[in-house]
């Protein structure tokens, strides 16, 4: 893993968490994007050499509509960035982890992204990403 590339939160309204994080974090939004595979609309804020994103569903079979009825907004994931996420998930089947793919799919911010279940990660749901070249 080579840094922790987000930290996922999910929130009910986009329209009030942006002024919120703006002022919070003292920076503007740079990026808002619909994933429809993943039923989420997505505004990012970079913070140092990581960002954090926020995310509002768009549907309610979302598994961020599922997590908000069920616990509330609040953090939702954390992302490591790797550099061969096909290495990274056989690695981490290897070691007793539960992927939640197959294989990579697209995510949010021009990614492959891979879930790992969060009842084998200490109640934490966790992302691996890396950039589509
Ligand atoms: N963090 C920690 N625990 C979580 C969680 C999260 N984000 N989401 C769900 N859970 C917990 C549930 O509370 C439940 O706990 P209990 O068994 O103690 O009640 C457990 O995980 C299993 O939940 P489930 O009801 O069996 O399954 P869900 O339908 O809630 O699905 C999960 C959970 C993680 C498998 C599903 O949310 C998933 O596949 N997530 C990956 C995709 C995703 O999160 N997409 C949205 C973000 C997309 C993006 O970043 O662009």
């Amino acid at each position: 893993m080579l840094r922790v590339e987000h930290i996922g939160i999910a929130v009910n309204k986009l329209s009030v968490s942006i002024p919120l994080f703006e002022k919070l974090l003292n920076t503007p939004c740079y990026k808002q994007e619909e994933v429809d595979s993943e039923q989420v609309q997505t505004a990012f804020f970079r913070q140092g050499e990581t960002k954090i994103e926020l995310l509002e569903a768009t549907g309610p079979d979302s598994a961020i509509a599922k997590f908000l009825d069920k616990k509330g907004e609040g953090m939702h994931h954390i992302a490591f960035e790797v550099t061969d996420i096909y290495a990274e998930m056989k690695r981490l089947q290897e070691e007793g982890f539960v992927l939640l793919q197959e294989t990579p799919k697209k995510g949010a911010d021009n990614k492959l992204i891979c879930f790992l279940h969060p009842k084998h990660s200490n109640g934490v749901l966790i992302e691996i990403c890396q950039d589509i070249k």
